[in-house]
């Protein structure tokens, strides 16, 4: 396959002045006119005109009016090419496509009988011919055309200009969009869809139209994603002085959509689930990430399209920042700018997913720097890495330079590069022209792949009273492809505290310094090993390593059980504080995962039963601290800290862990349980949302019971009774798991109830699907039967994304223990639905495919069963998404 190189970027041949689009929308055959003025690039040498397209039907084209002949144009497969074109001319194109037909959900497309577009990365390209890259800015007007009975709503990127009717019932619509932008931020809609509207004012005082769009049965669903997005936009004007800058801003919501959502200008298009939420329907996490996602593409507004990205290998140019951004955004609403340990729980889930995911994806086959060096399918590079892991490299500045320091280097982006298409060094250096820095060695973290792990040793004088802490960093052993990126040491904002035997903070002074500073020290690694010594340091002090997560490292220290158990009861640091926790347990269930594996006898550690203990009991601390410190590390997180991965092993030290604390605390679940209860109306809030979280966590525990009785009474109960969804999804679940010890017919009645209550709700049969598809599984009834059983339901379908992922998704990446069997039956249903979606939608087959690609890292008898699988996937899928996953696997 061809392989697409940074080193080969070069600038685009020609450049567009402006460009109109005209749409005759219809779904078996769209006719779309593009006009556009082109001239010649003077920076780039020219030669023919190579227009990009796909899957398109050539119809004509004319320069300057005159229609060109066959002989000058010639249509192929990767779009259009036109001999001897002037210096600077106009150029019409007439091109057919045929949305109703097109299942890749990327171009344009029907769903649900409207019409929809998506075409970052590069899917205008499947609408018509085009300079279809995105450092090629234009003016876009569009006018749509359409049947006004079936589609009276007509929606394109900027202002409305005009409107009216047509002859034969038609009706038309015409956009202007005031900003340059590249064609992957175009986006039309066309529909019956209703909207949710609100005016406000920005900080200039200029009013602006927002509108939440959505079909009309579900606009009882909207409030939240609204006040999201108001939200949103006071929050861009306070923390970095944006602005809103078109009078109109539409959110539209489509079931069918490959990924969460994309920030269309002006007209950002939403996957549903990050859209409609109401108490009924969406549970508490759904309202978080709603409020995240909403925030995220808005602040593309700014980051992302108003300053864009030259080529694809900056995408974390964009992505990486944004989600910074949005990151920040959720914990100031969560805990306001200043309460740490609100922060902390955002912090928390962030990193949780980092470790998890992107330090996975980083130590396999498609391990690559946040800028990637090379790609077959861009799409297969929407990952972890650039997204997350370029978020915390983002947030490195931050904690480097300070929030003043941070908004100052934004102030100089956006004041040096307004309106242009520019490079992840281009945010460098304006970071580091603000700041009075050099930053030429901060250039590693864009351009080395792999995570890096900083150990530490310690030493105490107490003549001299000195605590030395020598750093020292390196990559252990990294996969291939992340070993060839790694040329030297990073610069790596390590911070630091120092706890005294009464578990207090104690003032930090650094050897050279004249007194004491403050009691959390970012020091900054720079070398390959580094010491730096603390003076005045009465006592041998507990170090409190890496605060608040400051860089995406590991950091490896040989701390006592005591010692965590300290941390865990006293650091300052509530991201330390849980830290202590994790890392307790994580070394207490590697351990019971080793004596599996040994067909040895499990026991665990009543100092670790006693040290969660008092985190569960403390009321000083808030219930969604608790409710995270109490959930044991994941299965795939334990098995990626194995030296071979043994997801059965895992798993029975997981549930031994947890029917241990189930049995030891059962008291105390069960008084949380009453406690935590939010009886009365619903609130949406970070606390009520924290209590609901811990009562919840409490039933789960109380399911693990050898008798799971009272489980079963409560959670029966609190799903008959709830007013929300959280409560009523958590119920289930609990009746699902106590199914295992209990039998099948335990979660019947909800299971069927469930159904009927919300049979014309798809996100929440999205989560039918899901609980069954993640659910334990008996001896008697492997979970894969179920899985089988439910693709065979009349409400599930392959080309719908989100049910795709609900039910296959679920059981091939949420739910290692039943999808690694040890006959491989869950490794020959990954084979058979990823080949079935390759030939529907290729980007969404390619996510399905990457749960193998990490096979190397099993056990023997796995790993051979996984590459059998892959082989097989190899012989017979045909998109270039999924190829590239199944070779960068295998080889
Ligand atoms: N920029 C889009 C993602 C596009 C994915 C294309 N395969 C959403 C986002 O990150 O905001
Ligand atoms: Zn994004």
């Amino acid at each position: 396959p061809a392989v697409i190189r940074r080193a080969d970027y070069a600038a685009p041949a020609f450049l567009i002045d402006s460009v109109s689009l005209e749409f005759d929308l219809v779904p078996e055959r769209t006719i779309v006119t593009n006009t556009m003025r082109l001239r010649r690039n003077p920076d780039a040498a020219a030669a023919r005109l190579e227009l990009m397209g796909e899957a398109l039907e050539f119809v004509s084209a004319a320069i300057d009016g005159k229609t060109l002949p066959a002989s000058a144009v010639r249509a192929h497969e990767h779009g259009l090419t036109i001999e001897d074109v002037p210096d600077a001319f106009t150029l019409t194109i007439e091109s057919a496509c045929n949305p109703g037909a097109n299942t890749t959900l990327s171009g344009l497309y029907v769903s649900s009988g409207n019409f929809f577009t998506q075409c970052e990365a590069e899917g205008f390209r499947r609408i018509t011919y085009f300079l279809d890259r995105p450092d090629v800015m234009t003016t876009f007007t569009v006018t749509l055309r359409a049947d006004k009975t079936a589609y009276p709503v007509l929606l394109s990127n900027g202002n409305l200009i005009e409107q009216g009717d047509l002859p034969d019932g038609r009706h038309f619509a015409k956009w202007e969009d005031p900003f340059k932008k590249p064609s992957y931020l175009f986006a039309l809609v066309a529909g019956k869809l209703v909207a949710l509207e609100e005016r406000i004012r920005t900080g200039s005082g200029k009013e602006k139209l927002l509108q939440v769009w959505v079909e009309p049965h579900d606009l009882d669903k909207t409030r939240h994603a609204m006040d999201s997005l108001i939200n949103s936009i006071r929050w861009d004007e306070e923390r970095f002085g944006l602005e809103l800058d078109l009078d109109r801003f539409m959110i539209v919501a489509v079931s069918d959509f490959n990924m969460g959502a994309m920030e269309n200008k002006g007209l950002n298009i939403f996957n549903t689930k990050y859209v409609l939420a109401n108490q009924e329907t969406a549970t508490d996490t759904d309202f978080g990430n709603i409020e995240a996602v909403v925030g995220h593409e808005y602040f593309h507004n700014w980051t992302g399209n108003r300053v864009t990205c030259r080529d694809w290998f900056q995408l974390s140019l964009k992505e990486g920042l944004t989600v910074f951004r949005d990151q920040e955004f959720s914990a100031d609403m969560q805990g306001g700018a200043t309460d740490e340990a609100a922060r902390a729980v955002k912090r928390i889930d962030d990193v949780r997913v980092l470790r998890q995911m992107q330090f996975a994806e980083d130590a396999g086959p498609m391990a690559h720097p946040v800028r990637p060096e090379s790609y077959v399918e861009i799409n297969n590079f929407y990952t972890l890495t650039v997204y997350e892991k370029g978020a915390e490299v983002v947030r490195m500045y931050q904690t480097l330079f300070g929030r003043d320091g941070f908004r100052r280097g934004m102030d100089l982006y956006f004041k040096r590069h307004d309106g242009q298409a520019v490079t992840c060094d281009d945010f460098r250096n304006a970071m580091a022209d603000a700041n009075g820095r050099d930053l030429a060695q901060f250039e590693r973290w864009y351009s080395q792949a792999g995570t890096p792990r900083v150990s530490v040793r310690t030493a105490y004088d107490a003549a001299s009273q000195r605590y030395s802490v020598t750093l020292s960093q390196g990559y252990g052993e990294a996969a291939p492809a992340a070993r060839e990126t790694q040329k030297g040491p990073l610069l790596i904002p390590f911070a630091i505290g120092l706890i005294d035997r009464a578990g207090r903070d104690i003032p930090l002074r650094l050897e050279g310094e004249a007194a004491a500073n403050g009691t959390t020290r970012v020091i900054e690694l720079t070398e390959q090993e580094q010491t730096f010594t603390f003076v005045d340091v009465k006592e041998p002090p507990l170090p409190s390593l890496l605060r608040n997560f400051s860089a995406p490292v590991i950091v490896e220290y040989d701390y006592t059980n005591d010692e965590l158990a300290f941390l865990l009861a006293h650091d300052s640091d509530p991201f330390n504080r849980w830290e202590a926790g994790q890392r307790l347990a994580t070394r207490e269930l590697l351990a019971l995962a080793a004596r599996a594996q040994a067909g040895e006898p499990l026991t665990f550690d009543d100092s670790t039963v006693a040290a969660f203990s008092r985190v569960l009991t403390d009321e000083t601390l808030s219930p969604a601290f608790r409710e995270l410190a109490l959930v044991l590390p994941s299965e795939a997180y334990l098995a990626e800290q194995m030296a071979e991965a043994d997801p059965a092993a895992v798993h029975a030290a997981r549930q031994f862990a947890r029917k241990r604390l189930a049995r030891a605390l059962k008291n105390e679940w069960l008084a949380i349980y009453e406690r935590h209860a939010t009886p009365g109306a619903y609130e949406p809030t970070p606390q009520a949302a924290g209590h609901r979280a811990l009562k919840n966590l409490a039933l789960a525990y109380l399911a693990e019971l050898d008798d799971p009785a009272d489980a079963v009474r409560l959670a029966n109960a609190q799903y008959e009774h709830a007013n929300n969804m959280t409560d009523r999804a958590a119920a289930l679940a609990v009746l699902l798991a106590a199914s295992a010890a209990a039998g099948a017919g335990v979660a019947q009645g909800a299971l069927d109830d469930f159904y009927r209550r919300f049979e014309q709700e798809p996100l929440v049969i999205d989560k039918w699907f899901a609980l069954q598809a993640t659910q334990r599984g008996s001896a008697g009834r492997p979970v894969i039967e179920i899985v089988r059983t439910l693709m065979a339901h009349p409400a599930f379908s392959l080309r719908n994304p989100n049910r795709a992922r609900s039910l296959i998704f679920s059981f091939c990446a949420a739910n290692p223990a039943q999808f690694h069997a040890a006959d491989g039956s869950g490794y020959a249903f990954w084979a058979e639905q990823v080949v079935a979606l390759d030939a529907l939608n290729p980007q969404v087959a390619a996510r399905l495919t990457r749960s193998l690609e990490m096979w190397r890292r099993y056990t023997p008898a796995l790993r051979e069963r996984m590459r059998e699988a892959l082989e097989r996937v190899a012989t017979q899928v045909k998109s270039r998404d999924v190829r590239e996953i199944v070779e960068k696997a295998l080889a």
